[in-house]
Order: structure tokens, then C-alpha cells, then sequence
């Protein structure tokens, strides 16, 4: 039983983090702030010898979907078959220890989720309705959720999709936007009749408003309670659960034919199915048992349908429990910009793997040390590299390897022999207070503050580290080999206690310790304990747990973000406005000719100018041009024709008179082209 639970009613854990759509791969944002804090929660029950069931799996229908094999060309099926192989196997890179990691396109969650809307539907939970929709003429299709985008009513965010805006967070009905625009022909939709199911949240408020705003006051993270708080104060309006789509699972009633249920409907019931889909398990006591506490990881864009409309379903058939506790995060930004998969503007997880092969736990533990548990937060680079250098390295893989190298050094490896001395303080006090970090950490993780109980583990670290800088054992041995024994059995007991310590954070790193040590696996009430090593348990060979990251690798990365950004400004390029309109005699007066470059070169002592010699048909003339950056190589423009206003007014430029100016195009990255006609004319006839 975990320490803030010795009087609760808990026997099991159902862990479920969020499905993410199968319509791209998964970058940092996901995993600080839904998949790594989960995967701690389970590794620290499991080590706590709890029962625990961690779901995930990808989300596969839903808008998102239809519209990236859309734009590509295929169908949603290639697309979902893409992409859940790489989140899986991303996830599974990156030890998310997911108990199953399935998919909504299976047959087994098909049938979970009809066979779950079917009995309500019998049950008479659902009111059916006929309303007005938003549908695209053009593309005959009617536009539900992101088919749909424009201004939400409550922030005024131009871009707020027909389910939901992202910048508020809150959620949407499509007739609600100001301005609707198809995101398929970007047409302005109309209103047509069509019929579908809806759940009368407006009848769920009295229980929702005491089971969280009551029961859960407490325990429920700020900006969870908060959210949800708002969306009961301002009244829950009844929501639809089925689609007019093709994509999805078919509503199973008669009536319903090209209709499909709503993704955020069918989305939750996966992590029943998933549930279900381990085979010999029994799988309704992990969601319809009392002792069993459910726990929801999220993002915060997730929190009205984790909190709301899922409790609601659940409520609905009466038969399952409800959540515990939903410990939503805020969102993780990148180098101070919001991470975006249409921007490019992420750190993709398959990506990392390739540049830092090997580096998992450094991921992990910056996104840990990091996470956005109150508010946004940040990542960048350096302070990845900082996490790396200054804390992996120096702290903890420093404290292990000095301790390992020096019984190597001292006792060819072996655990030496503690001699006990009550009179030895120092020891003393360090076995106090060694003794009090399973608990501080563990009540930590169950308080859902990942952040604090990380740095309380690297806390055990420091601990080590103050300790053999206390006692000095490298410079002691020639004095005191017995005491010197003692330090470092101590010091190899912190080390085993951080090799149980750190394996919910960084499992790859506690896996390396526990083979550096050859200690058993033990569990979180083992460690804490001063004798989890024995006294002659021959060691292996030290292995550096962590590497210095160099400057270098890291520009790279940056640069690959400053590449991004170029493009993103390329992509995002438009033509200048055109200027007002000029009468046909003003144009008149600008006089632009042809001429033949003669000569060109180099101005001296200025970087961007270029000398032109042009043939202007009246006895030749001197042009200087600031375009010397992209034209490497001038002598090579001799003989081209170039377009230049003749009557421009003569000036000095680095000292030479320039007597006109040739006319280039700028292109959208800024390069100066210069124009020239399509054939040969004569040298100083009229452009015009
Ligand atoms: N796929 C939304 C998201 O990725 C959604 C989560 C479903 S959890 C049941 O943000
Ligand atoms: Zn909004």
C-alpha cells in the first residue's frame, strides 16, 4: 500500500494516458506532458507492488485523420497504419511501459464502442434531435469538428475548430463560431437538417457538480478544478455524440446509415477496449470495481472530456467507476514558440532517437525536471544541455562512478565491510536521513508533483556526493583502509538505493546501476535501508552513466529549429500589396531601357556593389547595383542584357557615379535576381 493510501480503499490501478491521433509522429510536448509523468506513476506503483493496468493506444478516427489523407492523397487507413507504428515504437523507445498499446480501428474496440452506445441508446439515455448543421456545398459533405474553423465566441481566436478552440481551451458546438469556414473548400457553409444523438449533459449537473467540485476540491489539480468549475458555472449544454462522417464507428441502430460516432465519443471506450483486448484478464475488475482507483494523464486540452463528458458516459451505464483523479498538464513550449505539427515547430521523438542514440533517461529527465505541472513551460537546448552537464553528469553519474571506481581501486571491487560504530556521526546522520527518500519521493509521485519528487531523488545524489567530500576516501585509505571501507559500503548503499530510487524516471539508467552493482531488483520498501548491498558482492567494471553533450551538437540542433523558422517565413510568403494606381503619363515618365553588360566587377571595399559597364546604345555609361552577394562570380555577366531606368538621377556610391539603376526581382528569400529580356534586342531600345 502507497503512503497516501494506508487507509484508503484502493487495491488496484487503472492508468490510463491520453490516445494520440494517429495523424503524426509524437514529439516532446506529448511525452512531458502525458506519457512520461504516467509511466513514473506505474513504474512507482509497480516497485510499490501495487496491481497495475497502464493503458494507451492510438486514436484513429476523428477529423484529423480524414484530413491529413486528404491532403495526401490516400486513405485514413494508411494514414492510422503510418503513424501508429511510429508513436508505438517511439513509445516504446523511450520505456513508456504501457501494459498495452492498441488502436481504435481494431475490430475488438469497434465492437466495444457500439455494443457501449447501444446500450444507452436502449436505455433511453440519449435525446435524438434534428437540428440545423453546418454543410459544404461544394464538397457535399457535412462539417463536423475541425471540418469546421472560425472565431470562438469566447476568446475571439480566429482559427478555433468546430469542436473546440485550442487557445482557450474551451469546448465548442460548430454553430456556435463566428464567421464558419469549410476547412475542405474554405467556403462559407450553410445550415442543413440532419438527425443525431446527443447526451443531455444538462441533466449530469447536479452529481458532476458534487463529485468534483466537492469530493474532489482537493485532491484535483488547480487548473483542473478550474476548468471544470467554469464549464458547470456556466451550465453544460446537451452534446452530440454521433457524426455525419464516413469515418469512425458506424452508429449500430437502424436510421443511422453515413453516420458515425463522435471520435471523443468512441475515443474513451479504448481504454476499455484496450482493457478487454488482454487476453486472460480479467477486465471488468479494472473498471468496474470500487477498490479499483482510475486515473486519467492528460493534456489540457483534454480536460472537459476526461472530466465532463467521459464521467458522464460512464455514469450513463451505471456499471463502471469514475475517475480518481485526471492530473492534467499544461502545454510544454519550444525555445519560447508553441509547438506545432503543421509548423514543424516540434522536437519529434523518432528524430531525437537518431541524434542522441543511447539517450533516453536525459529526454526523460529534462522533460521531467521541466514539465508544465502548473503552467506552460518551456524547452531549449541549452537547458537541456545544462540538465545534462550540470546535474546527470556532475551529480548523480558522477557519485556512482567515483564510488565504483574507488572499491575497485581500493577492494578489487568487492562491497567492503561497514564496521557499525555508534560513535561515527557523519554515517549516522547520512542513514537518517537516507532512510526518509523513499517516502519523500513516493508521496511526491502520489501527489502527482513529478518535478518535486525527481529533484528529491537527485536530493539522494547530492547527499552522496557531500558525503565522500566529507570523508574523502581517495586521500584516507593510506591512513584508515578500515574507515575508508566503511565510507565506501555506505557510499555503495546510496548507490544501490538510487538504483531503485531513480528506475520510475530514468529506467534505462536504473537497469545500467542495478547491472554495475549486480543487485537484485528490489522494491520501493526495500530501498531506504543502509544494507541493500551485501558486504562482498563483487561489482562490475564502472560504466559512465551519463556523457558530457558538447556545444557543438547542440548548435546543430538549434540550427535545425532556425532552419525551420526560415522555412515556416518562406511558406509563409505573400505578395507584396499592389501600390496605389499611377496614371499611364506618370508612367510614362520613368524611362527604362536595355542595355549590354560590357564589363562588370567588384566595387572596392563594398561588400554588395557591383560595377556595371553597360553598351546603352548612346556611347555606354557606368550602373552600380547592390546585388555583389548573388553574383559570385561578375566577369560572368558579360554580354548578358540587362532592363535599367535611364533618367534615374546620377549619385555616388563608394565614390564612383552611378548614372541609373538596374532593375532585379527579390525573391521571397530575399535573393536579387537580375531581369533580362527573353531574347536579344538592341542595345538602349525602350522597355515599356
Ligand atoms: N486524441 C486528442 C489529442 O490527441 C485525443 C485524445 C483522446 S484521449 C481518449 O489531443
Ligand atoms: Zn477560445
Amino acid at each position: 500500500m502507497t503512503y497516501t493510501e494506508k487507509d484508503h480503499k484502493f487495491k488496484r490501478y487503472t492508468v490510463t494516458s491520453a490516445l494520440p491521433y494517429a495523424n503524426g509522429p509524437v514529439h516532446i510536448g506529448h511525452l512531458a506532458g502525458v506519457y512520461v509523468p504516467a509511466d513514473i506513476y506505474v513504474r512507482y506503483l509497480r516497485a510499490q507492488g501495487e496491481e497495475v493496468m497502464f493503458i494507451g493506444g492510438s486514436d484513429e478516427h476523428g477529423v484529423p485523420i480524414t484530413i491529413k489523407a486528404r491532403k495526401e492523397g490516400c486513405t485514413p487507413q494508411d494514414i492510422v497504419d503510418r503513424y501508429h507504428k511510429i508513436i508505438k515504437d517511439s513509445f516504446a523507445e523511450f520505456g513508456i511501459s504501457f501494459d498495452i498499446y492498441s488502436r481504435t480501428s481494431s475490430k475488438e474496440h469497434h465492437e466495444t464502442a457500439a455494443a457501449y452506445f447501444e446500450k444507452l441508446y436502449k436505455e433511453g439515455k440519449f435525446v435524438e434531435k434534428t437540428s440545423m448543421q453546418y454543410y459544404d456545398e461544394e464538397a457535399h459533405q457535412f462539417l463536423a469538428d475541425r471540418y469546421i474553423t472560425g472565431t470562438c465566441p469566447h476568446c475571439g481566436n480566429e482559427h478555433a475548430y468546430g469542436d473546440q478552440c485550442e487557445a482557450c481551451g474551451t469546448s465548442l458546438n460548430a454553430t456556435d463560431l463566428i464567421n464558419p469556414k469549410s476547412a475542405l473548400s474554405g467556403a462559407k457553409p450553410v445550415l442543413k437538417e440532419t438527425k443525431h444523438w446527443f447526451l443531455p449533459l444538462d441533466q449530469d449537473e447536479t452529481w458532476l457538480r458534487q463529485w468534483i467540485l466537492e469530493s474532489h476540491k482537493d485532491d484535483w489539480k488547480t487548473n483542473v478544478y478550474g476548468q471544470c468549475k467554469s464549464w458547470i458555472d456556466a451550465g453544460l449544454q446537451p452534446r452530440a455524440v454521433t457524426r455525419d462522417l464516413d469515418w469512425g464507428v458506424k452508429v449500430p441502430i437502424e436510421g443511422a446509415d453515413g453516420k458515425v460516432l463522435y471520435v471523443w465519443f468512441d475515443a474513451p471506450i479504448g481504454y476499455i477496449s484496450f482493457t478487454k483486448q488482454l487476453k486472460g484478464n480479467d477486465w471488468e475488475k479494472w473498471w468496474k470495481s470500487l477498490d479499483t482507483k482510475l486515473v486519467h494523464f492528460i493534456g489540457k486540452d483534454n480536460i472537459v472530456f476526461h472530466c465532463i463528458i467521459f464521467p458522464s458516459m460512464l455514469h450513463a451505464d451505471g456499471s463502471y467507476i469514475l475517475p480518481d483523479n485526471v492530473p492534467a498538464n499544461e502545454f510544454l513550449n519550444l525555445e519560447g514558440d508553441k509547438i506545432s505539427t503543421s509548423r514543424n515547430w516540434a522536437v519529434w521523438l523518432h528524430e531525437y532517437l537518431k541524434d542522441f542514440p543511447g539517450k533516453q533517461d536525459v529526454l526523460r529527465y529534462t522533460l521531467c525536471s521541466n514539465a508544465p505541472e502548473t503552467k506552460d513551460n518551456d524547452f531549449t537546448w541549452k537547458d537541456f544541455q545544462l540538465k545534462n552537464n550540470s546535474e546527470l553528469v556532475a551529480i548523480l553519474g558522477n557519485f556512482v562512478n567515483r564510488t565504483i571506481v574507488l572499491t575497485h581501486k581500493f577492494f578489487d571491487g568487492r562491497v567492503p565491510k561497514r564496521t557499525e560504530n555508534g560513535e561515527l556521526k557523519t554515517e549516522n546522520d547520512v542513514i537518517r536521513e537516507l532512510a526518509t527518500f523513499p517516502e519523500r519521493i513516493g508521496r511526491s509521485i502520489e501527489t502527482y508533483r513529478f518535478r518535486e519528487a525527481l529533484a528529491e531523488m537527485m536530493n539522494l545524489a547530492r547527499l552522496g556526493n557531500k558525503y565522500l567530500t566529507e570523508t574523502e576516501p581517495w586521500k584516507l585509505f593510506k591512513t584508515d583502509p578500515e574507515r575508508t571501507a566503511t565510507v565506501l559500503n555506505l557510499a555503495l548503499q546510496i548507490c544501490a538505493n538510487l538504483a531503485v530510487l531513480c528506475a520510475p524516471f530514468l529506467p534505462f539508467t536504473a537497469d545500467k546501476m542495478h547491472r554495475m552493482l549486480n543487485l537484485q531488483a528490489l522494491g520501493w520498501r526495500d530501498a531506504g535501508r543502509a544494507d541493500i548491498l551485501s558486504e562482498g558482492t563483487q561489482l562490475e567494471k564502472p560504466e559512465l552513466l551519463f556523457e558530457k553533450i558538447e556545444d557543438a551538437e547542440i548548435e546543430a540542433q538549434v540550427n535545425k529549429l532556425l532552419e525551420t523558422k526560415r522555412q515556416n517565413e518562406l511558406n509563409a510568403w505573400q505578395p507584396a500589396t499592389v501600390k496605389s494606381t499611377v496614371a499611364f503619363d506618370d508612367f510614362g515618365k520613368v524611362d527604362i531601357r536595355v542595355g549590354t553588360v560590357l564589363e562588370c566587377s567588384k566595387v572596392p571595399k563594398a561588400d554588395k556593389l557591383l560595377q556595371f559597364k553597360i553598351d546603352d546604345g548612346m556611347g555606354g555609361r557606368t550602373i552600380v547595383s547592390g546585388i555583389a552577394k548573388f553574383y559570385p562570380e561578375p566577369e560572368k555577366l558579360v554580354g548578358m542584357q540587362v532592363c535599367f531606368i535611364a533618367n534615374f538621377a546620377p549619385r555616388k556610391l563608394k565614390g564612383v557615379e552611378s548614372q541609373g539603376m538596374i532593375l532585379s526581382a527579390e525573391d521571397k528569400d530575399g535573393r536579387l535576381v537580375l531581369i533580362t529580356p527573353s531574347q536579344l534586342v538592341t542595345a538602349g531600345v525602350n522597355v515599356g
